[in-house]
């Protein structure tokens, strides 16, 4: 004789209707029905529920706990999830911590186990607080021979990857803002600051047409004619030489559509005390963009 259902609830402490909603949905148990009338369950079926129950409550969500009981083998990529209950994200600093190990342990599989937790989070968070906090620990950590190019590059790749995606569910291309392409300065090969920026811009509506990086001047000044965008945005990264920083925003200006505006941001815009010619913005910070007219 099994138990009924009331009495599998008090022992698992599973509400009823938690129980019933979990059988239609993951069929993980399917008690037996008394001529089709109430619900039996055996002890291995409670013991399965507690173990249901023990596993949200380490932090895991109930498909993942579903999904773990039906492949035990996952086990070791799952478990280093546990206790990361992404509610608990208010700082991703935890996040960061446990990111940047796996993936420079060059691991994507369980990078991708760890980001599905983080997924639920908005994108803008996961860029300012996640990717870019860790694109600079890893710069530091070049910069100190902590971390070897190789490594740096994998997690440069899995970054671009996530942002590329996020542009793409945005729909970036296709927004009904203001329209701006984005590009770097010739010869920087930085994209992950601008890339981040698109996202940034597109998840307020923006379209974006992306570039990629290191774009001659020239070229901005044909794509500037032919698409006619309310932005041009460029990131530079590396310090060059006032005058040539100067020189680069004069030309492009003057090449632009009188209505297109330039910005220029990045690190390597810092502390440039040139000429700011009318509708160009110098500045690191993307909000600054929408407060122009366009
Ligand atoms: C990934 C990386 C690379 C990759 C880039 C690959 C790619 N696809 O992007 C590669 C391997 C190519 C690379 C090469 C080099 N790198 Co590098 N790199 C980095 C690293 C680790 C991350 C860069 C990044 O993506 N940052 C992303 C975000 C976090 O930063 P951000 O660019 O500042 O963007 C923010 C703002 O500035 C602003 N912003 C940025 N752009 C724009 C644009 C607009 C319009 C606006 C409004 C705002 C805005 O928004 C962002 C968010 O706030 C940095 C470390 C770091 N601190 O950034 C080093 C770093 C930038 N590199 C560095 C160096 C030295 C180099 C090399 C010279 C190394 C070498 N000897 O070859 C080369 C130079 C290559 C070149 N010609 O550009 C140094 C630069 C030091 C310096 N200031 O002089 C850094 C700081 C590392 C370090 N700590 O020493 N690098």
């Amino acid at each position: 004789m099994g138990y009924r259902i009331k009495t599998v609830s008090e022992l698992t402490g599973i509400p009823k209707n938690t129980l019933i909603a979990w059988e239609r949905r993951y069929g993980l148990i399917e008690p037996d029905r008394h001529g089709n009338r109430y619900r039996s369950y055996s002890d291995k079926d409670v013991a399965l529920l507690k173990r249901i129950k023990r596993l949200i409550e380490e932090g895991y969500k109930i498909s993942e706990a579903v999904e773990l009981l039906r492949h035990p083998e996952r086990q070791p990529e799952v478990a280093r999830v546990a206790n990361t209950n992404s509610a608990d994200f208010d700082s991703l600093e935890r996040a960061r911590a446990e990111l940047l190990p796996v993936l420079l342990d060059f691991d994507a599989q369980r990078a991708e186990v760890l980001l599905q937790r983080y997924g639920t989070l908005p994108y803008a968070r996961l860029i300012e607080e996640l990717y870019y906090p860790m694109l600079r620990s890893v710069g530091e950590g070049w910069a100190e021979g902590r971390v070897s190019i190789a490594q740096e590059h994998f997690v440069t790749s899995f970054c671009r990857e996530r942002f590329l995606a996020m542009l793409m569910q945005i729909g970036g291309a296709r927004g009904s803002g203001p329209h701006a392409v984005c590009t770097t300065y010739p010869g920087d090969l930085h994209e992950l600051g601008i890339l981040g920026v698109s996202v940034l811009l597109a998840l307020s509506g923006w379209r974006i047409t992306y570039l990629g990086p290191n774009l001659p001047a020239t070229e901005l000044h044909k794509t500037g004619r032919t698409l006619r965008p309310d932005w041009v945005c460029t990131s530079l990264v590396m310090p060059v030489a006032s005058s040539d920083l100067e020189a680069y925003i004069q030309m492009v200006r003057d090449l632009l559509p009188k209505r297109t505006w330039l910005a220029i941001g990045g690190a390597g815009t810092k502390g440039y005390a040139g000429p700011v010619p009318a509708r160009v913005l110098v500045s690191e910070h993307w909000r600054e963009l929408m407060q122009e007219p366009v």
